[in-house]
């Protein structure tokens, strides 16, 4: 039976929770219930935690799992019914939940497996110009694989329209020689040339900036790495989209958070409910986006 080891940690001004099993290391911060770092023991680390992270109140971290809640990147590129929820003036990038602090609910140890869940009590109808009542949780599972979920429920009296990510940073040896695998044949937006739509020819390698909301995902996708001999794979649930991004060279070389090299070792594939796969919560109902990140030799 694995036992976990639960230790807390300050990194710059972020409260953080250290839990190591016999079989893998997990970091998670207070703000964002945010994932920073995730490796399973004899492998090289499967999430990334940039080497120029800046740990900062009010500032995601540019590592792990960032939640993006309740809108995903610009709010302005969302669907109306999801802007419409917002009263404010400047909307963040990635919504609101990354910023702030959680509530830990509680460290559950169950057999071989260990879960810890979040809550943002904001959501509920304090969160800046977002007066919708909402009740959000965040649940992370460590054990075989690592399974994180988004719970999100209407406790409001009438509709409420999301968009989401699991905003995920795998870490990989080299993106330049690795490929995703299951959006072969994907339709998907092409951010970088004016949101046009395109068709996915074949699996994704990467030769640029990449920054494309695919559409219609299967539930599960993977990063195929052979230096590393290793497969990462991505079983989603709740999501019929993702994004994949990587900055490449010159978008690295702006971001104050990222090594100039940095991009060549990461690689971004976000569960997502983006685009036209928004989540209309009718009230009382609940809305679950999940995703279980394993892996194995390919
Ligand atoms: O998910 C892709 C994306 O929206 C990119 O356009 C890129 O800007 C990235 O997220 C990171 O955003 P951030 O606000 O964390 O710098």
């Amino acid at each position: 039976m694995a036992t976990f080891k639960v230790e807390t940690e300050l990194h710059g001004e972020l409260n953080c929770w250290r839990i190591t099993s016999d079989r893998a290391e997990l970091l998670i911060a207070q703000q964002g219930a945010q994932i920073l770092s995730y490796q399973r023991v004899g492998e090289p680390p499967l999430l990334w935690l940039s080497d120029q992270a800046i740990f900062t109140k009010g500032k995601s971290v540019r590592a792990g799992v960032p939640v993006c809640w309740p809108w995903f990147g610009n709010l302005q590129r969302n669907p109306a019914a999801v802007q419409g929820m917002y009263r404010g003036k400047q909307a963040p990038a990635h919504g609101l939940a990354r910023t702030r602090d959680w509530q830990l609910l509680g460290i559950e140890e169950a057999g071989n497996t260990l879960r810890i869940e979040f809550e943002l009590p904001e959501a509920q109808g304090e969160l800046p110009d977002w007066p919708h009542d909402v009740e959000l949780k965040l649940s992370a599972v460590m054990g075989d694989a690592l399974e994180l979920s988004l719970i999100s429920r209407n406790r409001g009296n009438s509709p409420v329209t999301i968009s989401q990510a699991l905003h995920s940073y795998f870490a990989v040896s080299d993106v330049r020689q690795v490929r995703v695998e299951g959006v072969e044949g994907l339709n998907y937006i092409e951010t970088l040339a004016d949101w046009e739509q395109r068709q996915q020819q074949g699996a994704l390698t990467f030769t640029a900036e990449t920054d494309r909301i695919y559409l219609n995902t299967p539930e599960r996708l993977s990063i195929v790495d052979p230096h590393w001999n290793r497969r990462i794979t991505l079983s989603s649930g709740g999501s019929r989209s993702a994004v994949i991004w990587n900055p490449w060279t010159d978008r690295a070389r702006e971001l104050p958070d990222m090594a100039d090299d940095g991009w060549q070792r990461m690689l971004c594939i976000e569960t997502a409910n983006v685009w036209n796969d928004v989540v209309e919560l009718q009230p009382g109902a609940c809305s679950v986006l999940t995703v279980s990140i394993g892996s194995g030799v390919i």
